[in-house]
């Protein structure tokens, strides 16, 4: 579709979401009454910065079904996502919204070349976390094989991975490198795979860990963006090129806004994605903050779709670490990590505040190959590890040198900071 003709589109659909959410929804109402704006103002898909945006907290406010704008009697699945405190968030489908979702998944996993051939294995979680649902009626919907294993017990993951001739991995990309390790350990050849395609997201990561891991489990490894409020897996995908996270905007309009005061920046410049469903009957929400930060890039990709792009997700503003006063993302630590030969891709960030200063340190599984009784040796890579982060961070942690597979690895969403100021009242 061309732009013009897409935005067309996406304006027809956002005057009929609005209306749906003025009539059907008191809170959206209520909002729009305050700002002044109603169904009327808004014509075409420009009009979009008129309207009040949504937060994660008005989610809660309304906790569980207080922002729907069907009657429950339409709604036929419920998916939560519990946060890091207070209450979960809650957001209900009708049977049209699961429609567009499959639909939309199997965009994405057209995308990565999969179709009703291959076996397909999906490790994400099922049940109230949108991960494991998700990648599965995507992979019905284009007509592939479903392993649909959920998370955990590695040893039966790599026996299905085998046995049932899996092509197709879907995973957190934390979880895919655990499996490599493991599989590694088992002494199974990679031969032994058919193993070719990784779907992985959920959470950040880099291009280094993406050729991690790519060269670990000898796959390509792509994309999948998705969040619990808009729909789980299929908001957004990679296509063959790997340059950008194609978004599904004739579902739902991305822009990006400064964080900080939440004006929109000018196009191709980083700061918060904000998101309007323009399709949804459940839950539409309204321009939502969802504090990942990332660009968009309108140029048309070389594989020849037209819809817009977004770059790799840096991290999300509530990530982001503020050390004596300088931002540092994990993701920026991550892609130092995993260029150095000598460090596997794992590592744990711990800040605490101790005299008043903030201290930061970072621990890092060095391989097996280059992990010595050598003391010299050791305090060697150290130094030149805190040398290389100084130079890309603006300030040098202290780096902590730990046996490989030491540290935990996670099934799901790999937690890889303890800030411990947050504890902390001063
Ligand atoms: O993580 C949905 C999902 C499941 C996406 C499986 C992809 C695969 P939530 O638990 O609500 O939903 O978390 C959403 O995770 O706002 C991002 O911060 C992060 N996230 C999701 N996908 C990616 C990705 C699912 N591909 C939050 N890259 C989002 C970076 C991602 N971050």
């Amino acid at each position: 579709m061309s732009r013009d003709e897409r935005m067309e589109l996406q304006s027809k659909r956002l005057r009929k979401v609005v209306e749906r959410v003025y009539y059907n929804c008191e809170p959206y109402r209520d909002r729009m009454q305050k700002a002044g704006v109603t169904p009327a103002d808004i014509n075409t898909i420009e009009d979009i910065v008129k309207l009040p945006f949504t937060c994660k907290q008005d989610l809660r406010d309304y906790y569980p079904f207080g922002l729907l704008s069907s009657p429950m009697s339409e709604i036929v699945r419920v998916h939560a996502s519990s946060g890091t405190t207070g209450k979960p968030i809650v957001v209900g489908y009708t049977r049209n919204d699961l429609a567009i979702w499959n639909e939309v998944g199997a965009r994405c996993f057209t995308a990565y070349g999969l179709g009703k051939n291959d076996v397909v294995q999906v490790s994400y979680g099922y049940g109230l976390f949108t991960g494991g649902l998700g990648a599965h009626g995507a992979v019905e919907t284009i007509g592939g094989t479903v392993v649909p294993i959920s998370t955990g017990n590695t040893e039966k993951q790599i026996l299905m991975l085998r046995d049932m001739g899996v092509k197709a991995l879907c995973c957190t990309p934390s979880y895919a490198l655990y499996l490599a390790e493991s599989i590694e350990k088992s002494g199974i050849p990679m031969e032994e795979f058919k193993l070719r395609v990784g779907v992985f997201g959920a959470e950040p990561w880099t291009n280094e860990m993406r050729r991690e891991i790519e060269k670990k489990l000898g796959i390509k490894a792509y994309d999948i963006y998705g969040l619990t409020e808009i729909c789980g897996p299929g908001v957004g995908h990679e296509c063959e090129c790997q340059c950008g996270t194609h978004l599904h905007e004739d579902h739902f309009f991305p822009e990006i806004v400064n964080p900080e005061t939440g004006e929109p920046v000018e196009p191709g410049q980083p700061g918060e994605l904000v998101f309007t469903t323009l399709t949804k009957e459940g839950m539409p929400l309204i321009r939502f903050r969802t504090h990942d930060l990332t660009r968009l890039i309108y140029d048309k990709c070389e594989c020849g779709r037209t819809s817009v792009r977004m770059e790799k997700i840096m991290g999300r503003c509530d990530d982001m670490l503020i050390i004596r006063g300088v931002n540092v993302f994990p993701s920026q630590v991550e892609s130092v990590i995993c260029e150095t030969e000598e460090f596997e891709p794992h590592f744990f960030i711990t800040v605490d505040r101790v005299n008043n200063t903030d201290t930061f340190e970072i621990q890092v599984e060095v391989k097996e190959q280059y992990y010595t009784s050598d003391i010299n040796g050791m305090l060697k890579l150290q130094k030149s590890l805190a040398h290389k982060l100084q130079s890309v961070l603006g300030i040098q942690p202290t780096i902590r040198l730990v046996e490989p597979r030491s540290l935990k690895r996670s099934e799901g969403k790999q937690k890889r900071v303890l800030d411990k100021r947050v504890f902390k009242n001063d």
